[in-house]
């Protein structure tokens, strides 16, 4: 159902208690294949016009094409009413249990037919200049996929491990720390050194780990907790597969600037001291809040209001 041009998706009980117990929920027709399409056509935009963290990041010679751009809202004004529109802050409430939902940023990847490049097994957690336990990412399927065309998996229950795995960058492996800074950012290789134990090779040991999967279709969502190990596979498929991520931050979210963050929000873009909860509505804009009425049906009545 759509009102005012916002996508209304009542959670079902089944779809929360997958998504804490775990770590992620498939919500079905999340969002509608009109956005969907407006999305794409942004997407295809982008992939001519990439923003500032935007670009391929595939070899010339090499098959396919692995774009990603994020941060998107900030500059590109049909995204923030991407995030605004989706309904999916409002999803993130429930699931979560929070009564307000920011925005960090939102990440769009593509994998053309025959692309190689993998994401492999992690968290968002490490990654993140944020910290708590009421944060998720909602990864929309722009188009039909699965495993085997790249859609991501998951490891069931991860997020519940209390455990934050070393942060990975493959393309970078084997390269000194200066020239990793280099390609990246400062303070990224203390970062990742400070970090003991790398993801283990999950699918090795079956007996010990359960790997979700998920056959999506355009408009559907995996909602999925910052703790919970992902990864995603070379596309095999036939078509292109494309994916916009929001990251959402929770009632108990705050502000953890540890240096090799991601820096797209740094110290210098917040008033916020570390530790702090995230108040700083500039910085991470607000795009849900439960309203007094809509306690006995938070998604409906409050997108309403
Ligand atoms: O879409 C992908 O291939 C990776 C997405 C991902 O890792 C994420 O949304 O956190």
């Amino acid at each position: 159902m759509f009102l005012g041009g916002v996508s209304l998706r009542v959670l079902e009980k089944s779809e929360i208690d997958a998504f804490r117990v775990d770590g992620v929920a498939h919500i079905k027709k999340a969002v509608s294949r009109e956005l969907v399409q407006e999305i794409l056509k942004s997407v295809d935009r982008l992939i001519n016009e990439p923003g500032r963290f935007g670009g391929s990041m595939t070899a010339p010679h090499d098959p396919g094409m692995f774009f990603q751009d994020r941060y998107l809202y900030t500059t590109h004004h049909e995204f923030r009413r991407y995030a605004d529109t989706c309904g999916l802050a409002a999803i993130a409430a429930v699931a979560t249990g929070s009564k307000k939902i920011r925005l960090y940023y939102d990440h769009v990847f593509v994998k053309d037919p025959g692309t190689q490049e993998s994401f492999v097994w992690h968290q968002d957690r490490p990654y993140w200049a944020v910290d708590g336990t009421q944060i998720c990412s909602t990864w929309l399927a722009l188009t039909d996929t699965n495993a085997n065309s790249s859609a991501l998996e998951f490891v069931r229950g991860s997020h519940l491990w209390n455990k934050t795995f070393k942060p990975e960058y493959p393309a970078l492996e084997g390269r000194s720390p200066e020239e990793v800074e280099k390609a990246l950012w400062k303070g990224v290789a203390q970062h990742i050194s400070s970090f003991e134990e790398q993801c283990p090779v999950f699918e090795d040991e079956p007996d010990r780990y359960e790997i979700l999967n998920f056959d999506v279709q355009a408009g559907d969502a995996l909602m999925f907790d910052f703790r919970t190990v992902h990864r995603s596979g070379p596309n095999r498929g036939n078509t292109r597969r494309a994916a916009i991520s929001w990251r959402w931050l929770g009632d108990d979210a705050f502000w953890d600037p540890k240096p090799g963050a991601d820096p797209i929000i740094g110290e210098n873009d917040t008033i916020l001291s570390a530790g702090a909860l995230i108040t700083d509505d500039e910085a991470f804009p607000p795009i849900y809040t439960t309203t007094n009425q809509s306690k006995s049906n938070p998604i409906r009545s409050s997108i309403i209001t």
